[in-house]
């Protein structure tokens, strides 16, 4: 793994090993940025700025995304192998979602960028000087250096998802992947490089979060803006380092999602909806249902028929790290201290190959906690659901509503009408009725209370990594 500052690859920084979720081995190693090369990033950042890459217009900006877009595409094998490297998730979930969204992004931030109208007003005063009339047009310019700090489990994706509409709304960007996984970042850089995007528009350093190259990046005078996807406490940490330069966040956080299976649901579709929203990328997604409320009618049939599919799960990847697969473990253990039915997995799997020197845990589904219980407030991010029944409307509200995160929910009903009337009174950025994780890159995407701060996708992306600037002329 390589640094890229400047238009330049290099490898300052004591080497740390990449590990293989899927055996424990190591895989290579990754160069931990310094203070120095992190400086070295944020100024070659703001020559950019001063330099050709500040003077781009629009239309070009949109074109070098088109480009990267383009370069991935080409390369799109190598980007699915090194993901499914770094990950272990299974390669279809690579090849379908992690590659083709991270080549989406570009894509669409070049169309919602290129198609952007600026606002105007015609404003009359009566009284004023002259004619009282003025012209009142709002332009946007970028914020400056920005800094994107991106998570482990969905590497690229949520990468593409920040710098692609930081570069087309003009910032210069210095990025840092997990790490964990910092290998189709590493490519990434390799495409920006090949498609000769100016240097210093877009920087990449590897390392460590905090006391390292992260907290060195967010507490650094010289970024005006942090663009954050990971744990609500790392959220906190950063908070606290952007706040000694007022610096604006936006913040995707972390979930304890619920889904709200109604009676009146078609019972195979929400449990192959919520087998799919419990258990993709082995619960790993921020968007990952980890509570499941079924109303009382069903509440046997449906639990019996998701524990017997959980039961059957085969091809599911590891946990991230030694370090997270002994988490989840701990909150398996957890959960039956705390009085829970385990009725499906609950340990390691055994598999009799190289993939018991990996981290791997069982898709694992309980019952019958207390709302108190801590395995139903706190996230997990494993494979993991607890099930729970309710009585009407209001009290499954109200049970998705108690909870320190509002991320994401799922709606599960055959009455549109209870769908239109639930959905929004569930406290969560995203809501999903009859589906999960179905995706448009136009909408609004982060969550309330503990799960972010702002919103990102579409415009909304675009009006943070940009600011309003109104010019009044008298007319
Ligand atoms: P994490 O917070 O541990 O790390 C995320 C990134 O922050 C990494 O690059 C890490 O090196 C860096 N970092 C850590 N401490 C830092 C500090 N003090 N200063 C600066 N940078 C620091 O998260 P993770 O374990 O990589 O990812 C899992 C978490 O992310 C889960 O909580 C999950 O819910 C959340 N997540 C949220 C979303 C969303 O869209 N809301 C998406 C994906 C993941
Ligand atoms: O799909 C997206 O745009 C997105 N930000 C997904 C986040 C997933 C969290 O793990």
């Amino acid at each position: 793994m390589k640094h890229y500052v400047n238009g330049v690859f290099e490898t300052t920084g004591t080497p740390f090993p990449l590990i293989s979720p899927v055996d424990g081995r190591r895989t290579g190693t990754v160069p931990e940025a310094p203070r120095e090369v992190v400086d070295a990033a944020v100024a070659a950042a703001r020559a950019a700025l001063a330099g050709p890459w500040g003077a781009t217009s629009t239309e070009e900006r949109c074109a070098w995304m088109r480009r990267i877009a383009d370069g991935i595409e080409a390369r799109f094998d190598e980007f699915v192998a090194a993901e499914v490297a770094d990950t272990g998730k299974p390669r279809e979930l690579a090849a379908t979602v992690d590659v083709p969204r991270a080549i989406g992004n570009f894509r669409a931030y070049a169309d919602l960028s290129y198609g952007r109208p600026e606002r105007a007003y015609h404003t009359r005063v009566p009284g004023w000087s002259g004619t009282g009339e003025a012209l009142n047009y709002t332009v946007r310019r970028p914020l400056g250096v920005v800094a994107v700090i991106s998570p482990w489990n969905l590497p690229l994706l949520l990468l593409t998802w920040k710098v692609a509409p930081a570069l087309a709304a003009g910032n210069a960007v210095v990025a840092k992947p997990s790490e964990e996984t910092p290998s189709t970042a590493t490519l990434l850089a390799e495409v920006i490089d090949e498609v000769r995007l100016p240097p210093g528009a877009f920087n990449l350093i590897h390392g460590h979060g905090a006391a390292a190259a992260g907290e060195f990046l967010t507490s650094h005078p010289g970024v005006d803006a942090i663009a954050f996807t990971g744990e609500s406490a790392t959220g906190s940490a950063i908070m606290r380092a952007a706040a000694d330069h007022v610096t604006p966040v936006s913040f995707e956080l972390g979930g304890k999602n619920p889904a709200l299976i109604f009676a009146d649901a078609d019972l195979d579709e929400a449990v192959e909806g919520t087998i799919r929203s419990s258990f993709t990328h082995s619960g790993q997604i921020c968007l990952c249902t980890e509570r499941v409320y079924v109303q009382r009618p069903i509440f046997d049939a449906f639990t019996a028929k998701l524990a017997e599919r959980a039961r059957n799960l085969k091809d599911y990847g590891p946990m991230i790290s030694a370090e997270h697969r002994d988490k989840v473990l701990s909150y398996f253990r957890l959960a039956v201290e705390e009085g829970a039915t385990v009725l499906a997995g609950g340990g390691a799997p055994s598999f009799g190959d190289e993939r018991d020197g990996g981290f791997y845990v069982e898709p694992t589904v309980v019952t019958g906690l207390p709302e108190s219980a801590r395995t139903v407030r706190e996230e997990v991010f494993g494979p993991i659901c607890h099930l729970a029944p309710f009585d009407d409307e209001a009290e499954a509200i109200r049970l998705a509503n108690d909870s320190p995160y509002g991320l994401a929910a799922t709606v599960w009903t055959g009455d549109l009408s209870r769908a239109h009337r639930v959905a929004p009174r569930i406290e969560a950025g995203i809501v999903w009725v009859n589906c999960w994780n179905l995706r448009d890159l136009r909408t609004p995407f982060g969550g309330v209370k503990a799960s972010g701060i702002g919103r990102e996708g579409g415009e909304y992306s675009l009006d943070f990594f940009s600011e309003p600037v109104n010019v009044c002329v008298k007319i």
